[in-house]
């Protein structure tokens, strides 16, 4: 499809989900032979095991209040959204939450609380957590909003709900830019896509407030950026090893060390790889890719899952993939009124 076309959108959101769905099998395994990953992905294929639904983790739920609560409010609002993180933890607490985030999502649900901001400044002696659950939850902010300044500042705002520090809410803008980009094509000029998040992420950790926190945590002065190039020199090298990847950007629970890495996934992806089967498109081939990384691989998947639907749409994703994981049905729906609301509020359209 073409720009911001509803396949998209579809693709998108459904396999941002699925992601989170097929990753939860390895999620905190240090190493995963590509050939288990290849029998997980096949046996959702396989009707006759009766595998009956694959759950979807907090990364999902996260991001399913995210977009309720922009449906329905029709723009960011965040007393709205710090409810529905607070109702949907309250209500199903087992979908694997980071142990910090619990604590917000708890005094979120306090009816006294003025400041909805407060409890995730308190997280961590006052620095805010770094931990990518704002990112993971960021994709529906670049699916509501037509304009890259909003994109930006709603994800930076809707991560800051739980997530205060710069090295998680950055993280959250990240992922934004992104998926937005993906949505308009970008991915078909892939050192331009790269350019253009190098380009927007010198200014978004351009403050003081970035440059303090990069500092304390002994980060580069522009730790996302930093990262962006090292994707761009993996990206000039004509072979790049799992293990590579993994030092170079990392797979764990931060901001910092899954983002970037999403986003690689993504790129290499891009083209058939020998690692992977032939027969695989570019969408299964990211998510394939994204798993074998191990360490956070539902979020993982789930964030490269996002940028990638955006690029292939919703054809790119196997029918009997959707129908094993809980909440992709859904998730095709609420991006088809996503998908409204971002061309309701574009600029003559
Ligand atoms: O970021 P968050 O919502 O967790 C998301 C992850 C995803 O992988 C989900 O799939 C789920 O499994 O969890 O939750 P937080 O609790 O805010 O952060 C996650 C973890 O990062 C924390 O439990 C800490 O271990 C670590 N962390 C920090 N550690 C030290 N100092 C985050 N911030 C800090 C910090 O400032
Ligand atoms: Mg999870
Ligand atoms: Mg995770």
């Amino acid at each position: 499809g073409g720009p911001a076309s509803l396949s998209r959108f579809r693709g998108a959101l459904v396999a941002a989900v699925l992601g989170d769905c097929v990753g939860g099998e390895f999620e905190g395994a240090e190493e995963v032979p590509m050939e288990n990953v290849l029998q997980h992905l096949s046996s959702l294929d396989d009707e006759t095991k009766g595998n009956g639904i694959l759950e979807y983790s907090d990364d999902t739920a996260m991001a399913r209040c995210v977009v309720q609560s922009l449906l329905t409010r029709a723009s960011f609002d965040e007393q709205d959204m710090a409810r529905r993180f607070a109702k949907e933890y309250s209500a199903s607490p087992g979908r694997g939450y980071g142990s910090g985030v619990i604590q917000v999502l708890k005094k979120l649900s306090s009816p006294q609380l003025n400041d909805v901001y407060q409890p995730a400044r308190d997280q961590f002696n006052g620095r805010g957590s770094f931990g990518n659950g704002g990112a993971m939850r960021a994709a529906p902010f670049a699916l509501a909003f037509p304009d890259q300044a909003d994109v930006k500042r709603f994800a930076r705002l809707g991560a800051m709900l739980t997530h205060s520090c710069s090295l998680g809410y950055n993280g959250a803008v990240l992922q934004a830019l992104a998926v937005h980009l993906s949505l308009q094509g970008a991915l078909d000029l892939p050192q331009q896509f790269i350019s253009r998040l190098i380009t927007e992420m010198e200014e978004v950790e351009g403050n003081e407030a970035a440059r303090n926190d990069a500092r304390i945590l002994k980060e580069a002065e522009k730790p996302f950026c930093e990262r962006l190039h090292r994707i761009r020199d993996l990206m000039d090298r004509s072979k790049v090893s799992i293990e590579e990847v993994i030092s170079e950007l990392g797979n764990g629970i931060a901001a910092l060390h899954s983002v970037p890495t999403a986003i690689f996934c993504v790129l290499h992806c891009l083209q058939p790889r020998e690692c992977l089967p032939e027969n695989y498109g570019g969408l299964e081939r990211t998510i394939a890719y994204s798993l074998a990384l191990g360490g956070d691989t539902d979020t993982i998947a789930c964030m490269a899952g996002a940028i990638a639907g955006a690029h292939y749409g919703i054809e790119a994703i196997p029918q009997s993939w959707i129908k094993c994981c809980e909440g992709a049905e859904d998730a095709d729906m609420s991006a088809e009124r996503l998908h409204m609301l971002y061309h309701q509020s574009s600029p003559g359209g």
